[in-house]
């Protein structure tokens, strides 16, 4: 399928060659691996602009709605790869590059990943994008340009540390500045009444300059656009009064303090709320992006009624909440439209997509601080408030509270659609944050259960399976997902299974060798490879995983001939740097595995291994080689989950709780292909409530009770062995998110997974199982259902 012809890789090289010439200004005998990289990428770069240019015609010729998905973060990670997979140059890249003398796989590792983002949502985003252009939809995303990403992390003595993310600082071949693209925007400052209209003038400036990078879809039928927004002084020259005056470091304060917005991604997913930059970050991206969208508009229709039809903005989590009075502000203050019918239209493009019910996650913002930098949308956002008590005097909610802006209700109230991102979350949504809002508006709330999108993650991550699944079905899997399950009859043919069985492990003995070379560590890739791969977060339970490692490698100690099923453990995953207690568990993970992996006992058995920095190019190496995928949230916590769709779509089977998109997993694979345990959201609930219920686990289960004695007493911190006391007194104690309530039975699922395991012939039908039946979960699914529930608009192609 991906056979490129001689032709193809002449034309390539040739391409490659002219690049390296004329764009780097390079001869082959003097370029760096840089330079190769970046002269393919042009090559690459060729190609995607004329779909992009063709795919921007054809929607202004067709007057067609546009989407706009406006996103704090997206997580795109490497483009390189994307464009030749999509555009099926892929094996002409490497046979030409190997022409060259050139390691293709090394040339396109040279690329930074572009992290800009912390994990779950921004993926998402990313992978919403490819799965528009894919389809065919007019659509742009819009969001930040972070000069530094995501941080980047290190061990040190087992311990985080946090070193800022600097890919900018590497070329890369995918943005075009725009300079035509640029918009003023305003804060604080004073609102008048001029004419009986509100005049806002604010008090500082600054300038959102627009960066483009084309998104091609698959077979590069269409290319979308991400547009990116740099913050610039409003003044792009030194202050030269404080220049004159001989201030000359200070002349270039303002110019600095511009620049700050878009300097850093914010690296917490859960407390960052009442932080002033914050907030100017999201109004910065937003009001950029509506005056775009605003412009656009202007220039195709005269007709600001037609607004509802032509446009729809989705609100990615309400960090773009602010688009709601922003929009009202445009029609009301500056088109002069009436308050009411400016809240209509407004309502009519905006949807909002909610990721999270953590208490501690939904934003909230001080009044003060708004209305220091926001004092015209705090007073828009009263009138909202109020004319939603008038349409509904029996509201027992509101916008505002005292001292507070609620920035969910503001996005619930402002959107015509809301939705969550499974079918249990979303019944969250409705019986619990959103419980009064739902009865007020019960046609509001719809679900839209995450995908992910099959290209990046089977395809180009998982080359040989994708390879043999074209070979027995052909290639239309890849733009038509749910086609995996004519592979279904194949699973009972020894031969189909035992190709799946060695790709599996030659993706795993692929993955071990990385790991020996890159950190030293060897596994035996017989050995089952479980995997957990996400944010550190208290809910996420990685405390559980490794609380379980303990158990078991003292169950191993004290009986190490009783048959054991070889494992290896391997984490990744970034805490936020404030975020103490999360840290403690990836240290403790990390001391843990420094104890276990040297027991000469027990070592055959089991090893834990905590990978460094974990971000998007390394989830595509460890997904495909991964036998075990580990979902174990607190049911009721995890919206969704966007990993657990891609390990189940490589051929991972999952462990897991009740909680997010598992549950659909779980009913598309068949629950005798998953290993459920634990408690449902429900149960949860009920057990909070029982006084002492950690301490009533622990009584019961005297394997748990010896895991947390270890943790407690320094087994794995001799030196200091109280460092995890305060973890096991969590564990024992208040035990919010229930690890000692979940033990037993996670313990009792991991050895039936063992128990599994030891019948290779047995797991591997059931992890085929797992990708023939994992093709609901494709972004292009998701993407079908917003375009139907909620965008309303049309493909293209
Ligand atoms: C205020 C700072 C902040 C930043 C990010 C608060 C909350 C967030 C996000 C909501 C965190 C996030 O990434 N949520 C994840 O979204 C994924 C995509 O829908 C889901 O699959 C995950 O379950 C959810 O945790």
């Amino acid at each position: 399928m991906l056979k490129s012809t001689p032709a193809d890789a002449r034309a390539m090289r040739e391409a490659i060659l002219h690049h390296l010439t004329y764009s780097m200004g390079k001869d082959a005998a003097h370029a760096t691996r840089q330079d190769w990289r970046m002269a393919l990428s042009h090559a690459v770069r060729d190609q995607i602009t004329d779909r992009w240019f063709a795919s921007t015609r054809k929607s202004y010729e067709a007057k067609a709605k546009r989407v706009y998905y406006l996103s704090m973060e997206f997580l795109i990670g490497r483009l390189l790869e994307d464009g030749l997979v999509n555009l099926r140059m892929l094996d002409a890249a490497n046979e030409a590059l190997t022409a060259l003398e050139q390691d293709p796989a090394a040339v396109i590792a040279d690329e930074p990943d572009a992290a800009l983002g912390n994990g779950g949502l921004g993926r998402l985003a990313a992978c919403f994008l490819e799965s528009l252009s894919t389809l065919g939809v007019p659509a742009l995303g819009y969001g930040i340009r972070y000069e530094h990403g995501l941080f980047e992390q290190k061990f040190e003595y087992g311990r985080q540390v946090e070193t800022p993310e600097t890919w900018l600082q590497q070329p890369h071949a995918w943005e075009f500045e725009r300079a035509e693209a640029k918009y003023r925007l305003g804060f604080g400052g004073s609102v008048a009444v001029r004419d009986g209209r509100s005049v806002w003038t604010p008090d500082e400036a600054v300038v959102a300059a627009a960066y483009d990078t084309p998104v091609v879809g698959w077979q590069g039928r269409w290319a979308n656009t991400l547009r990116l927004w740099s913050a610039k002084p409003a003044n792009e020259s030194f202050d030269l009064d404080s220049f004159n005056a001989g201030d000359y470091i200070g002349a270039t304060a303002p110019e600095a303090q511009a620049r700050t917005i878009s300097r850093v991604l914010y690296p917490d997913d859960t407390t960052e709320a009442g932080k002033v930059l914050r907030l100017k970050q999201e109004y910065f991206f937003t009001a950029a992006s509506l005056h775009d969208i605003m412009r656009r508009f202007d220039s195709e229709h005269d007709d600001i009624a037609l607004l509802p039809k032509k446009v729809a903005v989705q609100l990615n989590d309400t960090h773009p909440a602010i688009a709601g009075p922003e929009l009202v502000r445009i029609l009301h203050d500056e088109k002069g439209l009436p308050f009411d019918q400016a809240i209509d239209l407004a309502r009519g493009v905006l949807g909002y997509t909610n990721h999270t019910l953590l208490p501690e996650a939904l934003e909230r913002w001080s009044e003060d601080i708004f209305h220091r930098l926001l004092p015209r949308h705090l007073q828009i956002i009263d009138r909202i408030d109020d004319a939603h008590a008038k349409a509904h005097p029996d509201r027992k909610v509101t916008i505002r509270e005292p001292g507070t802006v609620k920035m969910g209700e503001l996005s619930f109230v402002m959107a015509h659609r809301v939705n969550g991102v499974s079918a249990l979350h979303t019944g969250l949504m409705k019986t619990t944050v959103f419980k009064e809002l739902d009865r007020l508006h019960p046609d509001r709330i719809v679900n839209q259960t995450n995908g992910v999108t099959p290209r990046r993650w089977m395809l180009s991550c998982n080359p040989s399976l994708a390879e043999l699944i074209t070979a027995t079905i052909g290639d239309g899997w890849l733009s038509d997902l749910e086609r995996l399950t004519e592979l279904e009859p194949n699973i009972s043919d020894p031969e189909w299974l035992r190709s799946f069985t060695a790709i599996k492990r030659a993706n795993k003995a692929e993955l071990a060798a990385w790991m020996a070379a890159e950190h030293g560590v060897q596994v035996d890739p017989a050995a089952m490879f479980d995997v957990q791969i996400k944010r550190l977060h208290e809910y996420k339970r990685q405390h559980l995983n490794i609380l379980e490692a303990i158990a078991l490698w003292q169950e191993i100690r004290d009986n190490p001939d009783a048959g054991w099923t070889p494992r290896i453990k391997i984490f990744a995953g970034k805490a936020a740097p404030g975020y103490f207690f999360a840290k403690d568990i990836i240290r403790l993970i990390n001391d843990a595995s420094r104890v276990i992996n040297d027991d000469p006992v027990t070592n055959k058995y089991l090893k834990v291994i905590f990978l460094p920095n974990y971000n998007v190019s390394l989830a595509e190496r460890l997904i495909p080689a991964a036998d075990l995928s580990e979902q174990i949230s607190t049911a009721g916590k995890e919206a969704s989950g966007t990993g657990n769709m891609k390990f189940a779509l490589n051929g991972a089977l999952t462990i897991g709780t009740l909680d997010g998109a598992n549950v659909e997993i779980r009913e598309h694979v068949g629950p005798e292909n998953f290993f459920l345990f634990g408690m449902t959201a429900e149960e949860v609930e009920a057990r909070r409530r029982i006084d002492g219920h950690a301490a009533q686990a622990i009584a019961t289960d005297p394997r748990l009770a010896r895991a947390i004695d270890a943790v407690r007493n320094g087994t794995f911190s001799p030196t200091e062995p109280g460092r995890y006391a305060h973890i096991a007194n969590n564990i024992a104690g208040a035990d919010y998110f229930l690890v000692s309530s979940d033990f037993t039975d996670y313990w009792r699922a991991q050895r039936a997974v063992d128990a599994a395991f030891r019948d290779q012939d047995q797991w591997m039908r059931m992890a085929a199982l797992n990708t023939a039946r994992s093709g609901w979960f494709s972004s292009d699914r998701t993407i079908r259902g917003y375009l139907r529930d909620v965008w309303e608009a049309e493909t293209l192609v």
